[in-house]
């Protein structure tokens, strides 16, 4: 299975979960409140960042998403750090030397202390706050970035940081929750604006602006009235809502997909709370699942990817991976959802690029570590990386711009 000239093939990381020491973050003071396990060193990527750009580099990647530390950067408010950015800079010449696509997230989850504390994104002024950040990075990271992620998976965000109060700052309540979601949208469209500007302005080549999207396949458990309305409504309030808004305010220039599971529609009845939330218990349908419980569903990837084609624009998978303890699953995985993606090219939906998740074992957030995403293994005692196997055949793929698909499968 050829993949088109050209093709972004990679891994993706975020700062907080794999950089360690990540001490302005509001994630940072809210662990050891939460009693949850402190994401400490994490992988010492941001010592070590050079060790494992020659991984990558190993691994035949042409491409690499990190995030940029916002509590870095701007670690009290209106002051930013030339230490900080200065490292970000020598990290994207450290890619581009390898001659890897650095792919750049500007918010994943993680806000300075000082913002949190004065209200977060549930202050209006957490647009303008925002941009501003953005426009600082923009400047000087922007000669060697073309793509930019402004923000990382919104809907997770705001569901678990504000609806269900299992992420800082822990509310549960509907009407912050709309409020943030209002506002991550409204900051999303003014920092592409302002991204866009600021290339025109220092004529640079035109950059490409978009998000990281969380979508979920959604299924309906039978073929009952009212669990295919439920999953009709669930497809466009959690996958398309966001994107359609984005597309209206013509702030997309590509969008990245965040795909890793299914969410199988079971309502027992037309209460809006079950046709949002139910899902089915029933033991028909059931799935492999990664060691978090998630069923591995590759199907979906191509079901999500077809509901894309309406934006006529490109789409880059973002994000797709498993956490497991077992390497030959972790290569199945990626085999059978890499066919998905085959086939949606096949039909029509431009995909431009696969990024797994993640490239090294890391912090899992309220999880900690012990998931294991990476295709290559950490240490955490000493910080050891060895690449697993699967990272190897990946690797294959990634040179060859092709599938093989192991016949056993
Ligand atoms: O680790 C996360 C990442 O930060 C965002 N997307 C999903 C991953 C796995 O849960």
């Amino acid at each position: 299975m050829e993949f088109p000239k050209n093709f972004y093939w990679g891994a993706a990381t975020s700062s907080y979960q794999v950089e360690g020491c990540n001490n302005n973050a509001d994630w940072w003071q809210w662990e050891p409140r939460a009693g949850k396990e402190p994401s400490g060193d994490a992988c010492r990527h941001y010592e070590l960042y050079e060790t494992d750009f020659d991984l990558v580099k190993g691994l035949n990647h042409n491409a690499h998403r990190l995030s940029i530390e916002w509590s870095r950067i701007e670690p009290q408010e209106g002051l930013f750090s030339d230490e900080a950015v200065n490292h970000y800079v020598k990290v994207i010449k450290a890619l581009r030397a390898r001659g890897i696509e650095p792919m750049v997230t500007l918010h994943h989850f993680t806000n300075p202390i000082w913002f949190a504390a004065s209200g977060g994104w549930v202050n209006k002024r957490c647009i303008s706050r925002f941009v501003r950040y953005c426009e600082f990075v923009v400047r000087a990271l922007g000669t060697d970035v073309r793509y930019w992620f402004t923000i990382n998976e919104p809907t997770v965000y705001f569901s678990h940081a504000y609806l269900w109060g299992m992420w800082p700052p822990q509310k549960r309540s509907f009407l912050q929750m709309m409020t943030v979601y209002r506002h991550l949208n409204e900051a999303h469209v003014k920092a592409y604006q302002r991204i866009h500007q600021i290339y025109q302005e220092l004529n640079w080549k035109k950059p490409a602006v978009g998000i990281a999207h969380h979508m979920q396949a959604v299924a309906a458990c039978d073929t009952r009235l009212v669990n295919r309305f439920a999953a009709a409504l669930r497809a466009q309030l959690y996958n398309l809502q966001l994107l359609d808004y984005l597309a209206r305010n013509k702030s997309l220039d590509f969008i990245g997909v965040n795909y890793y599971s299914r969410h199988l529609v079971h309502a027992h009845s037309w209460w809006i709370g079950d046709l949002l939330m139910e899902t089915c218990k029933d033991n028909h349908h059931l799935l492999r699942t990664n060691s978090l419980g998630w069923g591995i569903y590759p199907e979906g990837l191509l079901q999500v990817l077809v509901s894309l084609k309406k934006y006529n624009v490109p789409v880059l998978i973002s994000e797709n991976g498993i956490c497991t303890d077992d390497d030959n699953q972790r290569w199945e995985f990626i085999q059978s959802h890499l066919e998905n993606v085959h086939l949606a090219i096949q039909q029509g939906v431009p995909v431009i690029g696969y990024l797994y998740w993640s490239l090294m074992d890391n912090f899992e957030w309220a999880y900690g570590f012990r998931p294991r995403f990476g295709l290559i293994e950490i240490d955490y005692k000493t910080a050891h990386r060895t690449v697993r196997e699967s990272a190897k055949k990946f690797g294959e793929i990634c040179k060859k711009n092709n599938l093989c698909v192991d016949r056993h499968l």
